[in-house]
C-alpha cells in the first residue's frame, strides 16, 4: 500500500528518473509542499520564491499569466531551484495533438522544455499527447509529466471511466519512464508506489473561492485524499507573511505524511 510507504522506499519503485529524484528530494528536505506562484510580475515571483524556496519541494508556475516574461527570468528561477533544492513544474495542462504539444513544449515564447523539470498534461488526447511531449524535449530522460486524472473544481466533467482510462495510459509500458505522477483528488486512483500523487485545492482558512475551486485542509489532503504532494496557491501567496505561511503549510503537510505512514 503506497499510502503507508515512505518516500525513500517509494523512490526505488519510480520508473521515471525525475520522480525518483523528487521522492529523494522530499525525503531529504522533509517537504511535500508545492507552491503555485500565480502572480503576474517577474519581480514579485522572484521575491516570493526567495522567501518560500527553503520550504518547498516543487514550485508550480503558470508562465502564461506573467506579463513581463523574459529569458533572464527563467534563468533566475532555475538558479533559485538549484540554490534551494526544489523542482520546477510548469502547469501548462497540455491537451492537443502530438505535433502541436511538441511545439508548445519546446518552442514558442516560453520554451518550457528548456527550464521546467515537470509539466502537467491532460490525458484527453490519449497516447499522442505524451509522444508529442517526448518529441518536444531535447532529452526527455531528465523531464517528467504529471497526468491529470481528476480536477479539484466543482462541476468538472471528468468521470470514473476517464480517471481509470487515464491510469491505464499512465501505466502503459511505453510511457512509464516519462510519467512522474498523477494529479487527482482521491486515494484510490494511484496504486503504483512509484507514481507521485499531486493534489491541488488545499487551504487552511477557506473551503472554496468564487470561481468553483474547492479546498480541503492539509491533513485531509494527505490522509483522506491520499496526496503525496499538496499544491497550495493563494493560501500562501495572499498571506501577509509568505515565508511564515509556507513554513506553516510545510509543517502541517509533513506531519500529516509522517502520521499517515506511521499509523
Ligand atoms: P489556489 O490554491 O490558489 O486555488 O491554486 C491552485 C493551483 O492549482 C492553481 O495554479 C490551479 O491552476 C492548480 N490546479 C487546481 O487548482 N486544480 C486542479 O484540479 C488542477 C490544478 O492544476
Amino acid at each position: 500500500n503506497r499510502l503507508k510507504m515512505s518516500f525513500e522506499a517509494r523512490s526505488n519503485h519510480a520508473r521515471c528518473p525525475v520522480a525518483k529524484r523528487l521522492f529523494q528530494l522530499m525525503a531529504v528536505k522533509k517537504s511535500n509542499l508545492c507552491i503555485a506562484v500565480d502572480l503576474p510580475k517577474v519581480g514579485a515571483i522572484l521575491d516570493l520564491v526567495m522567501k518560500i524556496g527553503p520550504h518547498i519541494c516543487v514550485l508550480k508556475t503558470h508562465i502564461d499569466v506573467v506579463e513581463d516574461f523574459n529569458e533572464n527570468f527563467v534563468h533566475s528561477l532555475v538558479a533559485l531551484a538549484e540554490k534551494y533544492n526544489f523542482l520546477i513544474m510548469e502547469d501548462r495542462k497540455f491537451a492537443d495533438i502530438g505535433n502541436t504539444v511538441s511545439m508548445q513544449y519546446g518552442h514558442g515564447l516560453y520554451k518550457i522544455s528548456q527550464w521546467a523539470d515537470l509539466v502537467t498534461c491532460h490525458s484527453l488526447p490519449g497516447k499522442g499527447v505524451l509522444d508529442g511531449l517526448k518529441n518536444g524535449a531535447v532529452d526527455y530522460s531528465n523531464k517528467g509529466v504529471f497526468l491529470l486524472a481528476e480536477m479539484s473544481c466543482r462541476g468538472n466533467l471528468i468521470n470514473e471511466k476517464y480517471t481509470k482510462d487515464t491510469m491505464e495510459l499512465a501505466m502503459d509500458g511505453s510511457n512509464n519512464d516519462f510519467i512522474a505522477g498523477i494529479v487527482c483528488q482521491n486515494p484510490h486512483v494511484v496504486t503504483n508506489p512509484g507514481l507521485i500523487q499531486l493534489t491541488p485545492g488545499v487551504q487552511i482558512s477557506n473551503t472554496s473561492d468564487e470561481l468553483s475551486q474547492q479546498y480541503s485542509s492539509p491533513q485531509s489532503a494527505i490522509k483522506e485524499k491520499g496526496a503525496d504532494i499538496a499544491v497550495v496557491g493563494r493560501g500562501v501567496t495572499n498571506s501577509p507573511n509568505v515565508a511564515a505561511a509556507a513554513e506553516e503549510y510545510r509543517d502541517q503537510l509533513w506531519s500529516a505524511y509522517c502520521s499517515r505512514i506511521e499509523s
